[in-house]
């Protein structure tokens, strides 16, 4: 690692949704929950339980950080480079959360949130390499606290439109005041290429009329396809010094085969 690179371990961002009373996105959220015939102190129980729900998540997501943090540590103690690049992280906004629940025609309670949604906390693992993303995987889900719900492989099945990630949906538990709980993360991992096509291709979507034409959709996924081979073509390179390394260590090795 040179100097210059952040490690993952030092990474801020830890994606805490501010559900302070008076701030915009409290309000909204307050009148989101608003039901026919409530009393205001029911409100503000929903509205707690919700704010304290969104807690839970954000000190979730920090264990799955953390957790990332000691393997890549370890990795780069043991192999002298960093499998990751860098971990980023976030509580889906409150107003998003209702938005899903809604258009699942789902109840607006902490209840379904846990039942139905995987994605309220996020973590996204960038990756240097194509194998790092399945070892760095695998090191992750082997551990005995993490139970993985769900795997969505779109590297080796990319979606139709060139997307390519790996994604986890685990448990993980963590353990409160009140004892032990199991929360949800979604975890995505993939590399440095493919974030370069995913955070333009999500930027795009919002243009929507225009990036729904067949020619930029075509253009989209031959770029994806192009990322692709390169990432196929750098790991292929790394394998070739680690073995032109591996030929010049062994012949200076002072003990050798007579
Ligand atoms: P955001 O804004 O990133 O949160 P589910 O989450 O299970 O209800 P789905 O689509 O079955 O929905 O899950 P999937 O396929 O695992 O996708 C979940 C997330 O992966 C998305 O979250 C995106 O972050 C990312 N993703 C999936 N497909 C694409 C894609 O085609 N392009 C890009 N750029 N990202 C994608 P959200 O909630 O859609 O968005």
């Amino acid at each position: 690692m040179n100097d210059e690179q952040v490690p993952a371990s030092r990474l801020p961002a830890m994606g805490q949704v501010d559900l302070k009373a008076g701030s915009p996105e409290s309000e909204e959220l307050m009148h989101a929950l608003v039901q026919e015939g409530d009393r205001p102190e029911e409100v503000y129980e929903r509205f707690n339980n919700f704010a304290e729900l969104l807690m839970r998540y954000s000190t979730a997501i920090r264990e799955v950080r953390t957790k990332f943090e000691v393997l890549n540590d370890e990795f780069s103690f043991r192999n002298s480079r960093n499998p990751i690049e860098s971990i980023s992280s976030r509580v889906k906004r409150p107003m998003s959360i209702v938005g899903k629940l809604r258009r699942r025609g789902l109840p607006l309670t902490v209840e379904s949130i846990e039942q139905y949604l995987n994605d309220v906390a996020g973590v996204r693992v960038i990756c240097s390499f194509i194998d790092d993303i399945y070892a760095v995987a695998e090191m992750f889900a082997r551990q005995d606290d993490i139970t993985v719900l769900e795997i969505k492989d779109y590297i080796r099945k990319p979606k139709p439109n060139g997307y390519r990630s790996y994604h986890m949906i685990v448990e993980i538990p963590v353990f409160f005041s009140d004892g032990k709980r199991p929360m949800r993360v979604e975890i995505q991992l993939r590399t440095v290429a493919m974030d370069f096509w995913a955070s333009l291709e999500h930027q795009m979507k919002y243009k929507k009329n225009s990036a729904d034409r067949p020619e930029i959709s075509a253009e989209l996924k031959s770029c994806a396809e192009t990322i692709a081979a390169t990432d196929a073509r750098m790991l292929g390179i790394r394998k070739r010094i680690e073995r032109l390394e591996k030929d010049r260590t062994d012949a200076e090795s002072p003990v050798r085969d007579r």
